[in-house]
C-alpha cells in the first residue's frame, strides 16, 4: 500500500488521541500529504530539563499550542509521567519539542527522551529556583554531551522583580564553566504571556547556531515508542540522531537482528517521503507485531550496526556519588534502552568521586553502540544519576590482567585522529578487520574507512590484505604470518625430501584459525612474487627444490618403470614389483608415488598399476575395432582386443568408462 496515496493516514482513521500519542497534535487531515521540506527549513530537537512542577509541560503547550501531557494518569495526577512531544514552525526552523518528567522517579523516561536532542530548554520556577532534578537533569544534559541550551526562568508571575534577579544570579553561578555558561536566561510567565516572545526569538538563534547534522552517516534511530494504528500497523517513533530513512527502505531491528520493510515515514506529524537525522521521527514498519518492538531498541540501516555486551568506555563519576569499586553494579543508560551494568575499573581499584576512569561495562542485556555514544549510570540502589560518559570500544574484549595494550588503546581511541585510531583498533586484532567489523565499531561510512585504510597502508603498519571485500591485517603480523609459512615449508622439504612440495591444505592448516583464508592466499601470492616459493596446482615448494635421488633411489624408480613397461596391459602386482628392489619398503613407496604423480605410471584400479604406454594405445586399438566391427564391445571381445585376462579387463574397461573413452550399457560398451 502506498502510504502517500492514502490521505487518511494516521489522521481520521486513527482513533482520536493515537495522534498526539504519536506525532504531537500538530497533525490534522491536512497535513497527510507528503510534504517536502522548504529548502532552507531546519530540524532542531528541543529537550526540556528540570524540577517536577517548575511548568515544563505548561511552557511547551504555551510556545506551541499543544499539550505535551498525553496519558490519562499525567491528566489526574498533573504531573508528566512519561515523554511528550509538540512541534512548532517558526521562521525557518521546524522545532520538534520532547517533553520531560521531572519526577525523580521518572528519571528514566527522562533519559531516554533527551539522547538526542540538539538543544535542552532548562527550566527553573522563580519560586523555587534550583531543586534537586534541576542538577540531576542538568548532570544528565551534560554527561550526555549536550552542547547548547536556553534557560526559562519560569512562573515569574509568581515572585517579585528582585527574587526574579537573585534567581537568575543563582541559575547564573550554578552554570558557569559548563556548556551552559553564558546560556540565555529568558523570564517567562506562562500564566501571562511575559517573555515567550523573546523565548522563541531565542531558541531560533540558537537553532541557527546549529550546524552539525549527522545526516550523511548510517540510519540509526533508537526507539521510544511503538504502538499501532488502526489500518496500518506498527508505528514506532523517536529522535532520528544519525542518517536517513524513506518508505520502501529495508530496516534492521536491533538488537534482534530483524529485517523489515517501512511502509511510511513521518515527521512533526507530517507524511514524508524521506525522514532525516535531527527530525522527531515516526515510521510505520511491516513484517512486525507492534508488542514485539519496545523502547531501548534501535531501528537502523542493515548490517551496519552491532549489539553488544561490553563496551570499554570511559566513565566520569559526578562530584556528588560515592566511589565506585571494581564491579560495582549499575543502572546503565544508552539512547532510549537501559540496562544494568556491572562496572570493571582498568586502571585502579577504586574510582573517586569527581574523576574519570578507562572502564569495562558488562551488561545485562544487548544493546546498540558505536564509539563516541555517550552514556549515563546511576546508582543500583538508591536510584541517583552518578555519573556517564563516552564509549570507546563498543565490542570490547572481556578484561584480563595480561591485556596491557588495552589502556594505551583506549587512549588511542579517546584522542587519536581517524588513522590512528584504525591502526589501533587492526593491531590489536590478530585476525585483521573487514569493513563490517570497523563500520560497526566506529559508525564511519564506508567510504571513509576505505580512504583512512589506504593512507595508513600506505604508511606502512597496515597491510590491505584485500581490497574488496575489505581486509586490513598489521603489517608485522603479515610479516609474521609470512614467515611461517616459509618456514614450515622449509621444513617440510626436510622432512619429505621426496615429496615434490607440501599440498596447499596443509601448509593452510599449519598456520592455524588464527589466519584468515584471504591472508593465508595474499601471503602465498606475495612470496610467489618475491620468487620465495613456488605454488604449482594444489603444492607449494621451495623454488629450485627438486627431488634428488641416491644413486640407489634412481636405479630403483628405472626398475620399477621398467617392470610396469616391458608387461604392457598383463601388469605384475605392485607388491611384486617392489619386493625385488633393493632398497626398504617406505623408500620404494615414495619413488612409486614420484612414478605416479609424474603420469609416468597410472593406478587404474587399487591395486593395479600400469605403464602410461600402455594405456595410451588403449584408444587407438578401441578406435579400429569401432570403425571395423562397430562402436560395441563386450567382455570377451576387449579381452580378445588386447589380449588380457578377465582380471585385466573388468577394471581396464572401468578405467576406460572414467577417461569417457567408453561407456557402459549392460553387459556391453559403446566406444565414445
Ligand atoms: N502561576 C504560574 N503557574 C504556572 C506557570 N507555569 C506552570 N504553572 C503551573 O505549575 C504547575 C506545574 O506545571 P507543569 O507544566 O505541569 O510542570 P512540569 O514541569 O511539566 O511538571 P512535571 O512534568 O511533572 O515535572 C501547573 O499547575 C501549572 O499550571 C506560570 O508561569 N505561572
Ligand atoms: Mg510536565
Amino acid at each position: 500500500m502506498s502510504v502517500q496515496a492514502n490521505p487518511s493516514f494516521f489522521a481520521e482513521e486513527v482513533p482520536k488521541g493515537w495522534f498526539d500519542h504519536a506525532f504531537g497534535s500538530l497533525v490534522t487531515s491536512s497535513s497527510c500529504t507528503p510534504f517536502t521540506m522548504a529548502v532552507n527549513t531546519k530540524s532542531v530537537i528541543v529537550g526540556t530539563a528540570g524540577h517536577i512542577d517548575h511548568g515544563k509541560s505548561t511552557l511547551i503547550e504555551a510556545l506551541t499550542g499543544t499539550h505535551p501531557d498525553r496519558l490519562e494518569e499525567e491528566k489526574r495526577r498533573g504531573i508528566t509521567i512519561d515523554l511528550g512531544f509538540a512541534f512548532l514552525e517558526e521562521g525557518e526552523v521546524r522545532f520538534g519539542f520532547v517533553d520531560v518528567p521531572g519526577h525523580e522517579r521518572f528519571v528514566k523516561n527522562m533519559l531516554a527522551g533527551t539522547s538526542g536532542i540538539d538543544l535542552v530548554l532548562l527550566v527553573i520556577a522563580a519560586d523555587e529556583a534550583i531543586k534537586p532534578q534541576t542538577r540531576e537533569h542538568f548532570d544528565i544534559c551534560r554527561l550526555l554531551g549536550v552542547k547548547r541550551g536556553v534557560i526559562a526562568l519560569t512562573k515569574t508571575d509568581l515572585v517579585d522583580r528582585d527574587t526574579a534577579e537573585l534567581v537568575r544570579l543563582e541559575i547564573e553561578e550554578f552554570v558557569q564553566g559548563s556548556f551552559l555558561e553564558g546560556a540565555p536566561i529568558i523570564p517567562v510567565s506562562a500564566k501571562t504571556g511575559e517573555g515567550l516572545p523573546a523565548l522563541k526569538q531565542t531558541l531560533q538563534a540558537a537553532a541557527r547556531a546549529i550546524t552539525e547534522k549527522q545526516t550523511g552517516r548510517y540510519f540509526r534511530l533508537p526507539i521510544d515508542r511503538s504502538f499501532a494504528v488502526k489500518g496500518f500497523g506498527t508505528v514506532v517513533t523517536g529522535t532520528l540522531i544519525s542518517g536517513q530513512v524513506a518508505t520502501g527502505d529495508e530496516v534492521e531491528l536491533l538488537p534482534e537482528e530483524k529485517l523489515l520493510r517501512v511502509r511510511g515515514v513521518q515527521t512533526g506529524g507530517k507524511t514524508v517521503e524521506r525522514a532525516e537525522a535531527g527530525q522527531r521521527t515516526a515510521v510505520n514498519l511491516s513484517g512486525i507485531e507492534h508488542t514485539a518492538v519496545q523502547r531501548g531498541m534501535v531501528l537502523a540501516a542493515p548490517g551496519r550496526f552491532a549489539k553488544t555486551r561490553r563496551i570499554d568506555a570511559r566513565l566520569e563519576l559526578l562530584k556528588s556519588a560515592r566511589p565506585i569499586k571494581h564491579r560495582t553494579q549499575v543502572h546503565f543508560h544508552a539512547g532510549t534502552a537501559e540496562t544494568i551494568a556491572e562496572v570493571f575499573l582498568h586502571d585502579r581499584a577504586e574510582l573517586v568521586p569527581g574523576e574519570s576512569a578507562l572502564v569495562q561495562l558488562r551488561l545485562a542485556a544487548d544493546v546498540v553502540a558505536v564509539q563516541g555514544d555517550r552514556f549515563i549510570v546511576r546508582q543500583f540502589s538508591p536510584v541517583i544519576t552518578i555519573g556517564g560518559g563516552g564509549v570507546l570500544d563498543p565490542l570490547a574484549r572481556r578484561p584480563a590482567r595480561k591485556d596491557s595494550g588495552r589502556v594505551k588503546f583506549l587512549e588511542t581511541l579517546e584522542h587519536g585522529s581517524r588513522e590512528d585510531i584504525l591502526q589501533a583498533m587492526v593491531q590489536r586484532n590478530i585476525l585483521g578487520l573487514g569493513m563490517e567489523e570497523i563500520v560497526s565499531r566506529t559508525g564511519w561510512m564506508e567510504p571513509e574507512v576505505r580512504a583512512t585504510a589506504e593512507k595508513v597502508a600506505g604508511a606502512g603498519a597496515l597491510r590491505l590484505v584485500n581490497a574488496e571485500p575489505l581486509l586490513l591485517l598489521s603489517e608485522s603480523l603479515f610479516q609474521e604470518v609470512s614467515r611461517k609459512l616459509l618456514a614450515r615449508i622449509e621444513a617440510f622439504h626436510k622432512e619429505n625430501p621426496l615429496q615434490p612440495g607440501i599440498p596447499k591444505e596443509e601448509l593452510r592448516a599449519s598456520v592455524g584459525k588464527r589466519v584468515r583464508a584471504e591472508t593465508f592466499r595474499t601471503a602465498l601470492e606475495e612470496l610467489a612474487k618475491q620468487n620465495k616459493l613456488t605454488a604449482q596446482g594444489e603444492l607449494v615448494k621451495k623454488p629450485g627444490t627438486e627431488i634428488t635421488l641416491t644413486p640407489e633411489e634412481a636405479r630403483a624408480k628405472a626398475q620399477i618403470e621398467h617392470a610396469f613397461g616391458k608387461a604392457g596391459l598383463a601388469v605384475p602386482s605392485v607388491k611384486e614389483v617392489l619386493a625385488q628392489l633393493a632398497i626398504e619398503n617406505r623408500r620404494a613407496e615414495k619413488i612409486l608415488q614420484i612414478l605416479l604423480r609424474d603420469k609416468q605410471l597410472v593406478r587404474v584400479s587399487a591395486d593395479l598399476i600400469f605403464h602410461r604406454e600402455a594405456l595410451e594405445r588403449l584408444p587407438g586399438l578401441l578406435q579400429n575395432y569401432k570403425k571395423t566391427r562397430g562402436e560395441r564391445i563386450g567382455v570377451p571381445a576387449f579381452k580378445e582386443l588386447t589380449g588380457i585376462t578377465r582380471k585385466y579387463a573388468i577394471p581396464l574397461l572401468e578405467y576406460l568408462d572414467r577417461q569417457r573413452l567408453t561407456r557402459r550399457l549392460g553387459d556391453e560398451r559403446v566406444i565414445l
